[in-house]
């Protein structure tokens, strides 16, 4: 009984980044440039928050219209909801979409005006991934109506049996008062059994539910002879999903983050290859004995990007040289500019002291060369300018974002029509100066990594970030 009082089957979302549920996204619609923050609902069904700051003068009108990323509910799509111009900002457009049942959904945001038509649909994974506990104070309240619908049943059986047939003004009899107390035994016995009956499919129902609850994919690494990691994927058991069908991202099924504990001062960035169904493999670099933190980002054939996440201890590993896109970083972290190897800096453009939680920002970096010259011999790391982590010093935050946003590319393609949509393609030399958008999910300690790439090198930077 007291779970039917103390549970309220419902879910909070959370998409494939750890722990940082929201969505981020800078791109276009068309001639529209925009910055979309999606905050998908806190229960599944439920309302996902959606905000849109349009960087173009003209807008008429921005309507919104959530739909799952494949499967028939994909083709037809519902009537789109209009946007809500803020009244202080004219560039700024809220809305809030239902989302009702758990997978990958998409967000189709289109904006009208004196240019045209501009659409770009924003992937939204909508996971439920835990069960709420009822508030207190509702489940108190219940608990109270259900006494007094109980008591109440039982009385008016009670006195429907005395009293119902007598005449106004007659008092019951033994024989009533008799009648009385076997009907309201027999009630309270039939309250009681919907009761019971009431717990049981309340708990069957719990039961379903947390059959849904997302789990990420199991990923067990072990090292094999000669310095090879092997990842074992298997599925814990959630909606239908695959080990091996995953689809690149960056030219690369899986993007590995390797994060040495406890201080998380050398950080690796690993692309292994599936070598057989839901194994991943690749072969270590360098490393010192110790143990590492593995966060591997994939993204399934449907758009639906998962993070898997492991912990290992190493021996030292004499490993191979890092090759191809792989990269190695290791330095202090350092809270506003950071030396790197060549006597470059990588300069943060910081806002804050301490950052506000909950809030999007676009985190700002230059690079400097070792003369305080912006560098001009920028290139794309991976098709991007750069590459961002954000991981909480307990781990239990950890986010990959781009310039593009928190929205792997992979499957930001999977939604679009157009595959060039979305994302503002440079044209000519690739500036020194690039940003992250990004809103810490919750406060605490954070450590960010950033990565890009000048004069054929990768560069890697650490920063430390207090957040409240
Ligand atoms: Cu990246």
């Amino acid at each position: 009984m007291r779970r039917i009082l103390l549970l309220l089957a419902c879910a909070s979302s959370m998409p494939a980044h750890v722990g940082s549920p929201d969505v981020f996204l800078e791109g276009s619609a068309g001639p529209y440039p925009l910055f979309i923050t999606i905050r998908p609902p806190v229960v599944i069904p439920g309302v996902a928050e959606v905000e849109v700051r349009v960087r173009a003068k003209d807008v008429q009108r921005v309507s919104i219209v959530p739909m799952p990323m494949a499967g028939a509910g994909a083709k037809f799509a519902p009537a789109p909801d209009v946007a809500t111009r803020s009244k202080n900002d004219p560039q700024f457009f809220t809305g809030s979409l239902w989302m009702m049942t758990s997978g990958s959904w998409q967000v189709k945001v289109t904006i009208d005006g004196s240019e045209g038509e501009g659409k770009l649909a924003v992937p939204v994974p909508a996971l439920a991934n835990r069960t709420r506990k009822m508030q207190f104070g509702l489940g108190a309240l219940l608990f109270g109506l259900m006494i007094l619908l109980s008591a109440g049943a039982v009385s008016i059986s009670g006195a429907a049996s005395r009293e119902a047939q007598l005449e106004p003004g007659q008092t019951p009899g033994p024989e009533h008062l008799g009648r009385a107390r076997i009907s309201m035994a027999v009630t309270a016995l039939v309250v009681a059994a919907i009761l019971y009956l009431g717990n049981n499919w309340w708990n069957v129902e719990a039961g379903n539910y947390a059959g849904i609850i997302y789990k990420p994919l199991d990923m067990k690494p072990v090292l094999a002879d000669g310095g090879k990691l092997e990842l074992r994927l298997s599925d814990p058991g959630w909606l239908p999903r695959k080990v091996d069908d995953f689809v690149p991202d960056h030219n690369h099924l899986m993007h590995l983050f390797v994060l040495r504990l406890p201080e998380m001062e050398r950080v690796w960035h690993l692309h292994p290859e599936m070598t057989a169904s839901g194994i991943l493999t690749h072969d270590l670099p360098p490393m010192p004995a110790g143990r590492y933190a593995l966060f591997a980002d994939v993204v399934h054939e449907n758009g639906l990007p998962e993070t898997l996440v492991a912990e290992i201890d190493l021996p030292e590993v004499a490993g191979k040289p890092i090759a191809g896109d792989d990269s190695a970083g290791a330095g202090k972290p350092d809270t506003a500019s950071a030396a790197l190897a060549d006597g470059s800096r990588l300069i943060w453009e910081r806002e804050f002291e301490v950052y506000p939680v909950k809030k999007a920002h676009s985190f700002r970096f230059r690079v400097e060369t070792a003369e305080g010259k912006p560098a001009q011999d920028m290139e794309l790391y991976m098709g991007m300018p750069g590459h961002a982590v954000f991981v909480r010093r307990d781990r239990a935050v950890f986010a990959h974002v781009h310039p593009t946003g928190s929205v792997p590319m992979a499957a930001l393609k999977i939604a679009q029509p157009d595959p060039h949509a979305g994302h503002n393609r440079g044209t000519g030399s690739l500036s020194p100066v690039f940003g992250f958008p990004y809103g810490f999910p919750q406060p605490g300690d954070y450590r960010m990594i950033v990565q890009f790439k000048r004069g054929g090198a990768v560069h890697t930077a650490l920063f430390d970030v207090k957040v409240q």
